[in-house]
């Protein structure tokens, strides 16, 4: 109670002491890091955890929190994660559009590189001793083996498994961990999306819960300061690139962080017979009349603790299919558009979807065209990204 108003003193007087509230307590305390989140200034996901470090003490607790944004994540760990990581960050960043080094490139990953189910080996819980995850995809760790243990930094594989809406996943440190740093990622989006969890001496402080999560803060404010330009000119239907008019998806090149998922403009006017282009961002479904699955609930957990992708999801339900976007290297120039006449539209009740849509933008920008043969308002939604959604008024 005393040191509580101290610290307010304290905090009155001299701004921001970060020692002050700081733990030495012998006694376990929990640090929570946020998996992903969300921003009132736009519909995005963060491919981020908040805050990317966090320190602890042996036999603390680590609560990760998903905030779910449509984007499924994990939070893998182990020594196989750890030299995976270290082999991509060793490779540096002029390798980063050849194929992954061998170390990283045999973990598992969550969803398969085209087509296809969530992999079992990857988006359920496996906590491993010794040795390596199955390799064949379809194939989950053992039900023993999926059983949490406290982390002691030596196991070889230590993963979450797929984060379900809400869910808080808790890393219990062992009371017997060495001090050191230890690094984790998510196996869907790589190791863009990583952080540590920095474990110090029972002699040495920690930031307190109120410090950790204003850095949790601060560093998602950072991500939405630099998104929110390019959001705003985009609204304002400015885009970098000439002859795009509408988006499914947003972001910005230099923010790899994050990205928007919304429709740009939410609402469109269109003339009857007039084709109406979008070009799409990350990926996203363009679903029109009644969605087959409410958005964002792609996976779903069979009794058996399977982890399924609904497959209304990933194939075009009465529209044509759309190419992948080029792999390779980034376009020197301005990326090629690449159009995809999706057909036409003349009522709006009926189901039509685009299916996942989208690629990297970088390397070419897919631009999707439907042309609406009757008035009417046409609503239609993303199937990936909650809340994500817009309208085209034809007249
Ligand atoms: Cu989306």
């Amino acid at each position: 109670m005393r040191r509580a108003l101290l610290c307010v003193l304290v905090a009155v007087f001299s701004l921001g002491l970060a020692a002050c509230g700081g733990s030495k307590s012998s006694s376990a305390q929990s640090r929570t890091v946020q998996v992903d989140g969300t921003t009132d200034k736009f519909n995005a996901s963060f491919l981020q955890y908040f805050p990317q470090r966090v320190t602890v003490h042996p036999g603390d607790t680590v609560d990760f929190h998903e905030n779910w944004t449509g984007e499924p994540h994990t939070v893998t760990m182990g020594t196989l994660a750890e030299a995976g990581l270290k082999a991509v960050k060793d490779a540096g960043p002029s390798a980063q559009n050849g194929p992954p080094p061998p170390a990283f490139a045999s973990l598992p990953t969550l969803l398969p590189q085209g087509p296809g189910d969530a992999n079992q080996n990857a988006a359920q819980p496996c906590f491993l001793t010794t040795g390596a995850p199955p390799a064949d995809p379809a194939t989950a760790c053992t039900k023993d083996q999926q059983t949490q243990p406290d982390f002691t930094g030596n196991q070889t594989y230590y993963n979450s498994g797929f984060l379900p809406e809400g869910d808080t996943y808790k890393v219990k440190l062992s009371p017997d961990i060495k001090p050191g740093t230890y690094s984790y990622y998510c196996n869907l989006h790589g190791p863009e999306m990583s952080g540590s969890i920095v474990v110090v001496g029972k002699d040495r402080s920690t930031p307190s819960a109120d410090t950790s999560n204003k850095a949790a803060d601060a560093e998602k404010a950072a991500v939405v300061a630099k998104l929110l330009p390019p959001y705003n000119d985009a609204k304002a239907g400015k885009f970098p690139l000439p002859g795009i008019t509408n988006v499914a998806g947003y972001g910005a090149q230099d923010v790899q962080a994050a990205s928007i998922n919304e429709f740009i403009p939410a609402t469109i006017k269109a003339k009857v017979g007039q084709k109406v282009p979008w070009a799409f961002v990350g990926f996203h479904t363009m679903t029109f009349g009644k969605a087959p699955i409410e958005p964002g609930k792609f996976l779903t957990k069979s009794p058996d603790g399977a982890w399924h992708l609904n497959e209304a999801l990933g194939k075009p339900i009465g529209f044509p299919e759309a190419p992948q976007t080029p792999n390779g290297p980034p376009s020197s120039g301005p990326p090629p558009v690449i159009n995809v006449d999706g057909g036409t539209l003349s009522d709006n009740t009926t189901l039509k979807s685009t299916g996942a849509v989208g690629g990297d933008p970088s390397t070419g920008i897919l631009q999707y065209n439907v042309t609406f043969t009757k008035p009417g308002t046409y609503t239609y939604v993303c199937l990936i990204h909650p809340k994500m959604g817009g309208v085209v008024d034809v007249s």
